[in-house]
């Protein structure tokens, strides 16, 4: 790990603060661990086709960095849940309501369709993670059951493109 990226993290680093590490697995919490501390917390290498990471931590360790701080290393997190509802994602994203009002289809989706003026205006990455926040948010608002189906479906979807390809 780059010793000078680090650096920037000094401010919070002092004795009597604490750190709590958060992020995707894969994200480098443990490596930012060991960077900071004698710790030696394992660390798992970058699945190569989504280039993810493997859940490597499985527990929370808290360590004391050479500074005087202390570290709390955790798992990655999962899923997240976003609170509230579609209103709180739409405030967030008001640039990309604020286009959609004029799109040529009144429910574009600001995928493929003509005329779409976000996609005209908006970044792609941000259009990118508005969907995917708008996904969460669904996730967490269907029934278990709801759940198990939708996953059986694009089970299905990805396996019939796999045959395809082969
Ligand atoms: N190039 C580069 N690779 C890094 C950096 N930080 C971590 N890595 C690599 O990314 C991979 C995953 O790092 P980890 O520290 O295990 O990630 P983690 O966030 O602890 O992951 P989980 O324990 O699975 O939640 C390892 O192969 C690291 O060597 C970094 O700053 N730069
Ligand atoms: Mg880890
Ligand atoms: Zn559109």
């Amino acid at each position: 790990m780059d010793k000078s990226s680090v650096q920037q993290l000094a401010p919070w680093l002092n004795s009597g603060q604490t750190l709590c590490l958060l992020g995707s697995s894969g994200a480098g919490k443990s490596t930012l661990t060991n960077t900071l501390t004698n710790a030696n917390q394992q660390t798992g290498a970058i699945r190569e086709d989504d280039s993810r990471g493997r859940h490597t931590t499985t527990h929370r360790s808290m360590h004391f960095c050479v500074s005087g701080a202390c570290i709390i290393d955790a798992p990655g997190l999962r899923t997240l849940r976003p609170d509230g509802g579609d209103d709180s994602i739409n405030t967030a994203f008001e640039d990309i309501g604020y286009w959609a009002a004029q799109c040529q289809f009144r429910n574009c989706h600001h995928e493929s369709e003509p005329g779409c003026a976000v996609r005209e205006h908006c970044d792609p990455d941000r259009i990118f993670n508005y969907h995917k926040l708008l996904r969460d948010l669904h996730r967490t608002q269907q029934t278990p059951l709801e759940r198990i189906n939708e996953r059986s479906r694009w089970k299905a979807i990805i396996k019939s493109v796999r045959n395809k390809r082969e």
